[in-house]
């Protein structure tokens, strides 16, 4: 009788791409109003009252400042609400959003 021997295969590694993530960007104007930005933050954001205070100082002092990262879907569609919470109030508030590398 013959004997075959099979090796262990090895464990077959379920390969799961995880997802691109993307960064929110607040960008600094010279109208909006510091308080306001702090409202949306808050809003938007679920920050509180120290970081949005944060985030704004950091986007009015350099221009630019990430407010968080998500799965693209969650940044644009945040980025688009925080920017709609501006335009509403008559302000040119904006935020956008780039692929973290
Ligand atoms: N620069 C604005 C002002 O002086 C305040 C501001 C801060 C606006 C951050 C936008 O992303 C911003 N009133």
């Amino acid at each position: 009788m013959s004997e075959t021997i099979t090796r262990p295969k090895a464990k077959a590694k379920p390969k799961v791409d995880r997802p691109k993530l993307y960064k929110v960007i607040l960008l600094n104007d010279d109208y909006t109003p510091r308080d306001f930005v702090v409202t949306v933050l808050k809003a938007v954001f679920r920050m509180t009252e120290e970081q949005a205070y944060r985030v704004m100082l950091a986007a009015h002092q350099l221009g630019a400042c990430v407010v968080a990262v998500y799965t693209k879907d969650v940044a644009e569609s945040k980025a688009e609400e925080a920017t709609e919470m501006g335009k509403s109030a008559g302000y040119p508030l904006a935020f956008t959003t780039e692929r973290e590398e």
